[in-house]
């Protein structure tokens, strides 16, 4: 693996601000499908049919039922060194971030402390008649499951996830984008980077002079941009980059 790229060690002896990219392919070793690749979700489902408000207000235990399997997947699997490695990167840097596209909160049970979900999570739900938002991880789902437990109108529960067309949280958003501006080192890691506007992000930061890596087993739109590409599966590339780090920041 080529950690000798130009600029590495430099970047990580003088580097403050970290922040972390991640998509779905950070999961992909935990188990968890991805998305675009061959056995990815939008190979066997339409993203407009399960990921979109329209396709929710058209069949919605359909897309209750898919999200009920992945929460349940979520549930039964576990962090990969992936996800405990960018856990691990917080004891040699002053600020690590982790904007994730993942709803999964594998970040999280890894150890991550700032994680900004940034199309939502598969563990909160709310209410599209009063908005009320809650956490529901611990809910045993039964078929009443639409009615709200705040305004108890019917069928008005959707899980808390930013489907296509659907603004980002604005908050969280623009703490992302202030942080890309921030970053010293800005890592890409497991996603195709072609949903927006989270894929804007590694752009900003590149904008802002951070030294950008990215870690995919395929070539994205980033792979252009990268000072320094990893390729292959990011839970065996990630724990050697924390050695690289700990070498040079210990
Ligand atoms: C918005 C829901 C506007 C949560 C998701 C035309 C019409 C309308 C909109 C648009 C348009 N053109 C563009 C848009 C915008 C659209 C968009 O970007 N579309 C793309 C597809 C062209 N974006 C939106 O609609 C966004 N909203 O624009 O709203 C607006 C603004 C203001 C006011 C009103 C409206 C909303 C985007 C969010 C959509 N929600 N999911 C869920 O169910 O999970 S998208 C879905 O894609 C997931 O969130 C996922 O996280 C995200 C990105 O996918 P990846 O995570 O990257 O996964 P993928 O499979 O693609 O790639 C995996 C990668 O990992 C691969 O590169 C693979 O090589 C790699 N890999 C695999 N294994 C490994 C690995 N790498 C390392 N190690 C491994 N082991």
């Amino acid at each position: 693996m080529d950690f000798q790229k130009q600029g590495l060690k430099e970047a990580i002896e003088i580097a403050k601000n970290l922040v972390i990219f991640t998509g779905s392919g950070v999961s992909a070793e935990s188990g968890i499908p991805t998305f675009r690749g061959n056995e990815g979700y939008w190979a066997q489902f339409s993203p407009q049919q399960l990921a979109s408000e329209d396709g929710y207000l058209d069949h919605p235990d359909i897309v209750w039922k898919w999200y009920l399997e992945r929460r349940q997947k979520a549930l039964e699997t576990r962090p990969n060194p992936a996800h405990s490695s960018f856990a691990d990167m917080q004891d040699f840097f002053e600020k690590v971030v982790i904007a994730t596209q993942n709803i999964d909160k594998l970040h999280q049970r890894a150890g991550s402390l700032d994680v900004l979900e940034l199309h939502g999570s598969l563990f909160r739900s709310k209410c599209r008649n009063c908005e009320n938002v809650w956490d529901d991880e611990n809910t045993k789902f039964t078929d009443d499951f639409h009615i709200c437990p705040s305004c108890s109108s019917p069928r008005s529960v959707r899980p808390d996830v930013v489907w296509f067309g659907e603004p980002l949280p604005y908050n969280i958003l623009q703490r992302a984008i202030k942080e890309a501006e921030d970053a010293d080192i800005f890592i890409v890691a497991g996603t195709s980077a072609v949903v927006y506007p989270a894929a804007q992000l590694p752009y900003i930061a590149k904008q802002h002079m951070a030294f950008l890596i990215e870690i995919n087993t395929e070539p994205t739109p980033i792979t252009s941009i990268a000072d320094l590409t990893l390729r292959g599966k990011a839970g065996e590339i990630l724990p050697k980059l924390v050695d690289v780090i700990r070498n040079i920041r210990r």
